[in-house]
């Protein structure tokens, strides 16, 4: 029987960007409400996630919050080429291998992505964003030597795009569109080439740029950063 699946979501929230990677990817139907996060949330919405926060899944009735592991319940329900099901050493070695790449990815650098964008003075953004290039080149640089395209050599996506797809779709349009220091991208095709070549390829795929709206993201996140500096 074909479950009931409904996504809470706002197409503007990368966290919430995540799990329609992972419903396009694994091509399951289901239906969306927009909560719209510019107003308070509702009672309603509130019983579904008392934290407020998009996304939310309802699987047949059943609520998933936060978009790890909405994503990771979504590849464990829906077996598929995104990340194998446990079982085996070599399973469990890809998983470990996804696992890592996402939480270095998140750890090391993309927090650096985000203090040089959020930046008081531009002195402060380029320091920052001149160690965000650092650790990419340290940290996730030698993880992507074998993405063939994908994460791990994988023809097709994995669990690993999917977690982090949203964020760099805005880590490469950003600062080419005039949020950020442009020296956040400027040296990556040559200081980190792996990982260039494999970012443009996964904002390529349809399934990761499905709800991208560019110029909204940039619009948004401009009016963030001047609501900030103001
Ligand atoms: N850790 C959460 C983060 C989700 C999150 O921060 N969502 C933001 C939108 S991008 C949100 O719902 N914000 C609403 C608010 O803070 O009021 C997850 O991964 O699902």
């Amino acid at each position: 029987m074909t479950a009931t699946i409904k996504l809470y979501t706002n197409h503007g929230c990368p966290w919430a960007h995540r799990a329609h990677i992972a419903l396009a990817e694994l091509k399951i139907p289901f239906e969306e409400e927009i909560i719209d996060l510019s107003v308070p949330r509702t009672p309603e919405y509130l019983a579904i996630n008392p934290r407020g926060l998009v996304p939310s899944l309802s699987y047949n009735g059943q609520i998933i919050t936060e978009s790890a592991i909405v994503a990771q319940f979504l590849a464990d329900a829906y077996p598929s080429h995104l990340v194998p099901n446990g079982g085996t050493p070599e399973a469990a070695l890809t998983r470990a291998r996804i696992n890592f790449f996402v939480d270095t990815f998140f750890s090391k650098v993309n927090s650096l992505y985000h203090k040089a964008l959020f930046a008081k003075t531009d002195e402060e953004a380029e320091e920052a964003a001149a160690e965000f290039v650092k650790q990419l080149e340290k940290e996730v640089e030698p993880l992507l030597s074998d993405a063939a395209p994908y994460f791990g050599g994988s023809k097709t996506l994995t669990l690993a795009e999917v977690l982090t797809g949203s964020f760099i779709l805005r880590l490469l349009s950003l600062p080419k569109n005039g949020v950020g220091p442009e020296s956040l991208i400027k040296e990556l095709p040559t200081k980190t080439p792996n990982f260039y070549k494999w970012a443009t390829t996964v904002i390529e795929h349809p399934s990761v740029n499905g709800i991208w709206n560019e110029e909204k993201v940039v619009a948004g996140t401009k009016a963030r950063l001047a609501k900030l500096k103001a």
